[in-house]
């Protein structure tokens, strides 16, 4: 019988950073300790968790988080990181965009990337949102297309760039809504640079 604590005592145990034997016992332990929990559907989180660290220990994958405020130099620091520039570095604030960077496969080539953008339904939320603080009601990303002008005249100075934002890249990303678009190193810069590319992104 596994209780939760015994689980997590288990995984305290394991080395952070391992050898080759280190990595197999570890993988070795995950995959009791998975199997253990199959059978007891409270643990479920747990058993979620444990399932994200066998698959990221089998495929020998780790994530490297940066935060930080704008140019506190993350970007540079990825860079560094990476041996190249493939972040757009600036003394200027970027956009608020998150980027993910992984090692080239067979499929996603190097230098290649996959912008994803907002559905109808997410663009709808932000801008109703934003709509209803300048007291306008839209029914439409259409519609709010057609008012931006009249949003733009009585919003607050804060809202400006989100309504310029929206107002300049409409016509260049409408048919990109809910999709994902494929491109290359320049494209990736052109939108992460871009606050009126950006607003169109998923951020999550
Ligand atoms: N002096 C100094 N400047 C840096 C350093 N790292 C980045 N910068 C500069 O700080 C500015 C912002 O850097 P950036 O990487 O774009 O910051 P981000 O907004 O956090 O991604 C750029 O002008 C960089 O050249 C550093 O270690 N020392
Ligand atoms: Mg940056």
């Amino acid at each position: 019988m596994v209780n939760e604590d015994k689980s997590v005592k288990i995984l305290d145990n394991i080395p952070s950073h391992s050898s080759n034997q280190h990595t197999k016992e570890t993988l070795q332990k995950l995959k009791e300790i998975d199997l253990e929990l199959s059978e007891l559907p409270a643990l479920h989180d747990t058993k979620k968790l444990i399932h994200a660290q066998l698959e990221r220990l089998e495929n020998q994958q780790f994530t490297v988080s940066l935060f930080g405020a704008f140019s506190a130099g993350k970007s540079s620091f990825a860079n560094a990181l990476l041996g190249k520039e493939v972040l757009p570095v600036s003394p200027n604030p970027m956009t608020a965009s998150i980027s993910r960077i992984h090692p080239a496969t067979d499929e996603a080539l190097d230098e290649t990337c996959v912008i994803t953008f907002k559905n109808q339904d997410q663009l709808l939320d932000d801008l109703t949102q934003a709509y209803q603080k300048v007291g306008m009601i839209i029914q439409s990303v259409d519609e709010a297309f057609s008012q931006v002008d009249v949003a733009l005249k009585t919003c607050e100075r804060e809202a400006k760039t989100f309504f310029t934002a929206f107002k300049n890249g409409y016509v260049n990303n409408r048919s990109h809504i809910g999709k994902e678009l494929e491109g290359n190193l320049e494209t990736y810069r052109q939108y992460v640079s871009n606050e009126e590319h950006v607003f169109f992104c998923r951020n999550d």
